[in-house]
């Protein structure tokens, strides 16, 4: 089945379970930012990321500084979010929190 495009309620259904993430304003797309304790465990966190990502092909748009990682999900190929942005944010919180 192609990849649906998820509905206002669907959307209110995710973020009232993603509590971490935010919608982006004006923007049908999801973002959260995670600190670390340092570079090295901010950037292997990416990378975990990173291989779930390319395993999924399903790819954040994300910015890096030292211990900081802002994330933004959302999906090109339905212009919004779907399921795999909701996928791939509740593996980023299952990881942040280990
Ligand atoms: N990642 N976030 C995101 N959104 C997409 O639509 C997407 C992707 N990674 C790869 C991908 N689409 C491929 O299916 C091609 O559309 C590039």
């Amino acid at each position: 089945m192609a990849l649906q495009k998820l509905t206002a309620q669907e959307q209110t259904d995710a973020l009232s379970k993603l509590k971490e993430w935010s919608l982006v304003d004006g923007r049908e797309a999801i973002k959260r930012t995670l600190t670390f304790k340092d570079f090295n465990a901010a950037f292997g966190f990416m990378t975990r990321v990173a291989l779930y990502a390319d395993k999924a092909d399903h790819h954040p748009e994300w910015f890096n500084v030292y211990n900081r990682v802002e994330v933004t999900l959302a999906t090109h190929d339905v212009q919004g979010l779907s399921i795999r942005d909701v996928k791939l944010a509740e593996f980023i919180d299952e990881i942040y929190k280990q």
